[in-house]
């Protein structure tokens, strides 16, 4: 894992139905995400933001024509077009990319960066399986496909910026679910992806899912991307997220998982997204969210 760490916020809320995503990179560094890296032996740097065009300047008119349904995919097919560089760029000059997002829809960006002209797993933390395409999806949010945009599904396929042929299905890892919509379920089942719902958890312990996780997804050649959705958390310890559901991991499984996947010393980039400083109390969710970076990062108590 590169030493030196870039931070790169993606204020993206085009991806989800409700407003104040955006503002999550803002309530992570108010958090005190840079005294936590530093408290984790890393040196950081902070490159803001990318720009994200403003609602009120959107063409209406101007859709990319998709079959299916899939709300602003232009707007957020830009922002991943610039996010994936960002992260491409950051590994060529040898530091660690850390991603704040937004919603999830920015992982198609983050994904293909990280995985362009190499071989990378991913771990997927969340209660939902974004596995959703533009066909399948009862939303229309892209927040809930960009798994399956990474891996090419639907009208994803062959795309130049949402499909990443460096990420081999076989090294995928969904770890967490609860929520899964009827088509989406099918379209897990019939891939190669691993997947582990909470009641893995439940009878394995978080441990072990996660010691397994490590294995499928660590055994792509260039390390593994994890893609942390804030909504893996139970509603009661993370509720600053848009699509909470009942019944997720507690503070201390979270924390145990990301210290595991720090001691494995494979990570290669990490983004933390669904962070709503409307929704939180107190900022508590985007404290969570700097914790866990930082306990991934290597944070150590001793
Ligand atoms: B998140 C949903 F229908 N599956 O596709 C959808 F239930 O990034 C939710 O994991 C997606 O928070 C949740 O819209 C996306 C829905
Ligand atoms: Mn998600
Ligand atoms: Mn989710
Ligand atoms: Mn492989």
């Amino acid at each position: 894992m590169n030493e030196r760490v870039r931070v790169i916020g993606a204020p993206l809320d085009y991806g989800a139905d409700r407003r104040g995503v955006d503002m999550g990179p803002s309530a992570i560094r108010y958090a005190g995400l840079a005294g936590e890296l530093a408290a984790s032996g890393r040196t950081a740097v902070d490159r803001g933001d990318l720009s994200v065009p403003r609602a009120e300047e959107r063409d209406p008119d101007a859709e990319t024509p998709v079959r299916g349904s899939a709300k602003f995919l232009r707007e957020v097919r830009d922002v991943c077009e610039r996010l994936s560089e960002a992260v491409e760029d950051t590994l060529a000059a040898g530091e660690f990319p850390l991603v704040l997002g937004g919603d999830h829809s920015i992982a198609i960006g983050s994904i293909q960066g990280s995985s362009r002209n190499a071989d990378v797993g991913v771990i997927w933390f969340d209660a939902h399986g974004d596995f959703n395409t533009p066909e399948t999806s009862p939303s229309g949010n892209v927040h809930g496909m960009p798994m399956a945009a990474a891996l090419g599904h639907g009208s994803f396929a062959g795309t130049d910026w949402a499909n990443a042929p460096g990420v081999d299905p076989e090294n995928v890892v969904l770890v967490g679910l609860r929520s899964l919509d009827e088509k989406e379920r099918l379209a897990i089942r019939e891939s190669p992806v691993t997947a582990y719902t909470m009641s893995d958890i439940d009878e394995r312990g978080i441990t072990a899912v996660t010691e397994e996780a490590l294995e499928v997804a660590g055994s792509a050649a260039d390390g593994i991307h994890v893609s942390l959705d804030m909504d893996w958390l139970d509603p009661k310890e993370a509720p600053g997220v848009g699509t909470p559901v009942r019944g997720g991991v507690t503070y201390r499984e979270a924390h145990a998982a990301l210290e595991i996947v720090a001691n494995r010393k494979v990570l290669r980039s990490l983004e933390v997204v669904e962070v709503n400083p409307i929704l939180d109390s107190g900022n508590e969710t985007a404290s969570l969210a700097v914790e866990l970076a930082a306990s991934a990062l290597g944070k150590r108590i001793l």
